[in-house]
């Protein structure tokens, strides 16, 4: 389903690509400093889940409120359903400043930059208040702008709730994890988790998985409500257990060689415009999160409460230890933020 898709993307890509100088009557990409003084021009924004996810629709309310701010000059113009591909291929594409906005996950970049690896580790939140309490301090903005490193810069964070299990057989309990051949996002730590639960990891991209459940390539894989939804994953992997094991947040980010080139009016209207968009993306996150439990339960998807997250917390407790001093100052805000 999605290498038509990655064709299309390229096709898209080299399209929007010739048209993004338009306005200024340009071909090419400008050099730096092009962008300044009020110039027109265009951000492609790469989003994997489609039009009506919650991430999108973050994405699109930041879309019109630069649009409004801007007077139109500078149009954001959002592509959902990964039609520029897969996220780790965009995070390549953006810092190369090929592409110049996304929204991912944490997990995949912290491939690219390893504080965001810390956002994997299991168990870390205790609830999602502690989580936004953590992302709105002073270590959620020093994480973000430390993307520069890694020639991005982030934007804002967006909600993604809990991830849990959910597999072709029942899952009842942790015991029901082991064995099982599991589907991760992109990075080490997600290998270690499913190591220390006695599972086998199997990384790969979003867009590969639900193929890989339906043939039994994989046998479960991991995700909040909205997206073990609609994706369609739940028709092969019916059984969802409830273990929350990571709260792992939506970045929106930028290309730094694209930010290096706008004014520091622009820079501060378009930072201004993602941070304004993050509480209707938390609505439309909380929405959305009730409306896809309540149809995966009408679907007839066996949903397991964990009452006691305990004995997961232990079993995962060889990757806290092994990660804590790599990521020593983040844990220590994740600390602070509890308190
Ligand atoms: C979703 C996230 C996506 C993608 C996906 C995955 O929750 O919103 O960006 O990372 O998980 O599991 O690959």
């Amino acid at each position: 389903m999605r290498s038509k898709k990655l064709a299309t993307a390229v096709l898209s890509l080299l399209v929007a690509g010739s048209l993004l100088f338009a306005g200024c009557g340009q071909k090419q990409a400008a050099p730096a400093g092009e962008k300044k003084e009020g110039a027109k021009f265009t951000l492609r924004l790469a989003e994997t889940h489609p039009p009506d996810y919650p991430t999108t629709l973050g994405d699109k309310k930041f879309a019109e409120l630069v649009g409004e701010r801007s007077n139109g000059r500078i149009k954001v113009e959002v592509f959902p359903s990964a039609q520029l591909g897969e996220e780790k291929a965009v995070i390549e594409q953006v810092q190369l400043g090929a592409i110049e906005m996304t929204r991912v996950s944490s997990a995949p970049l912290a491939e690219f930059n390893k504080q965001f690896g810390a956002m994997s580790l299991p168990y870390i939140f205790d609830n999602d208040e502690h989580l936004w309490k953590f992302l709105e301090g002073p270590m959620g903005a020093q994480m973000l702008d430390g993307l520069e490193k890694s020639k991005m810069k982030g934007l804002a964070y967006y909600d993604s709730g809990a991830r849990s299990f959910y597999g072709r057989t029942p899952l009842k309990s942790l015991n029901d994890i082991k064995g099982l051949k599991i589907r991760v996002q992109q990075n080490k730590i997600n290998m270690d988790m499913m190591s220390a639960l006695g599972a086998s990891a199997t990384p790969m991209g979003y867009g590969e998985v639900f193929s890989a459940l339906q043939t039994g390539v994989i046998d479960a894989a991991e995700n909040n409500y909205p997206s073990y939804y609609s994706s369609n994953h739940y028709q092969s992997a019916k059984n969802f257990i409830l273990d929350k094991h990571q709260r792992v947040p939506e970045v929106l980010l930028i290309s730094k060689i694209h930010w290096d080139k706008m004014s520091d009016d622009d820079k501060k209207l378009i930072k201004q415009a993602a941070m304004d968009s993050v509480k209707f993306q938390r609505e439309a996150w909380a929405k959305y999160e009730k409306e896809s439990e309540a149809k995966l339960r009408e679907a007839g998807v066996t949903i397991t409460d964990v009452p006691d997250v305990k004995p997961w917390q232990d079993a995962v407790k060889p990757v806290i230890e092994k990660y804590q001093a790599d990521f020593k100052e983040v844990l220590d805000a994740v600390a602070q933020a509890r308190k």
